[in-house]
């Protein structure tokens, strides 16, 4: 109850940032955009991340103005990410089960979308199998209503539902993120090399794109290029970090 009466607060004195996680390309090892992560900067407790946090918020309802703050606080660094290198970055924004299914994600989107002027194809929606399950008729009609404004739609955790591959059929995504605990263990448990291969090969032929989370180490990286996975994210390349140290890194690399 505590944490829960401090986030209301938190939100009017902006105490929350967006950490960016950058994906790369696999074949070119170029970053080609970034993960937008929620942290909070508590100022007792310190830096509080949203394992923590975002539960309470689900619960509270606190997760419909929190989550409008993202998106704005994301459309807002796309409109500036329109200058010299950095205008082909994409960036991926969490949506949480309540979320979706309330009635203000499509036009509270549909404003921020217009008035910061920013290319739809360059942002790009997780959602997570169980929050789509939540409700699926919904979820598949969200889901529509997004991509025919261009805006891009992952599957998060990919592989962690009990029914992902019905997903497939159900849902129009543009692409799949291989949950990081098949990741983990590909270098031995055998199983998860084979269900992530397949995995990887089942979506490019839905014509899908695919990118792993959580990659590790050099092994699961060439693992994952041998196998054609389009993007990665995790450790090996980078850690999420705050807006500034990512830019700076893609224009070092540039
Ligand atoms: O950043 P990790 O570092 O700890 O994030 C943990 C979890 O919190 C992830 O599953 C991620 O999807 C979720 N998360 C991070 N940022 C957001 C956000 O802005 N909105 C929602 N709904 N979930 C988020
Ligand atoms: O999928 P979600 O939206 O749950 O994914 C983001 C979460 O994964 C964040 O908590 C982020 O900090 C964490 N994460 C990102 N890369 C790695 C990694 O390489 N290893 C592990 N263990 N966690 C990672
Ligand atoms: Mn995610
Ligand atoms: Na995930």
């Amino acid at each position: 109850l505590m944490l829960e009466n401090r986030l209301w607060q938190a939100l009017e004195q902006n105490e929350f940032e967006l950490y960016l996680q950058p994906q790369i390309e696999l074949a070119t090892q170029r970053i080609i955009g970034a993960e937008a992560l929620l942290r909070w900067h508590h100022p007792e407790l310190g830096m509080v991340g949203p394992d923590r946090f975002i539960p309470i918020a689900e619960e509270s309802g606190l997760i419909i103005p929190l989550g409008d703050w993202v998106l704005q606080r994301a459309c807002t660094l796309l409109h500036a990410w329109r200058a010299p290198g950095l205008s082909h970055l994409r960036l991926a924004v969490n949506l949480s089960a309540r979320q979706c299914h309330g009635p203000g994600l499509l036009p509270h989107l549909d404003r921020m979308l217009h008035s910061h002027g920013i290319d739809p194809a360059l942002l790009e929606l997780e959602i997570t199998e169980s929050a789509a399950m939540q409700d699926p008729e919904r979820s598949r009609a969200l889901l529509i209503e997004l991509r025919s404004r261009g805006i891009k739609v992952a599957i998060d955790d990919f592989g962690t539902g009990y029914s992902s591959l019905s997903y497939l059929k159900l849902f129009e995504i543009d692409r799949i993120k291989i949950d990081r605990g098949f990741v983990k263990d590909i270098e031995s448990d055998p199983n998860d090399a084979v269900i992530v291969a397949a995995t990887i090969a089942l979506a490019h032929s839905l014509g899908l794109e695919v990118i792993a989370e959580g990659v590790e180490t050099e092994a699961q990286r060439d693992f994952l290029r041998a196998k054609q996975c389009d993007e990665a994210q995790g450790y090996l390349f980078a850690r999420p970090m705050p807006v500034a140290q990512f830019e700076a890194m893609v224009r070092t690399a540039e």
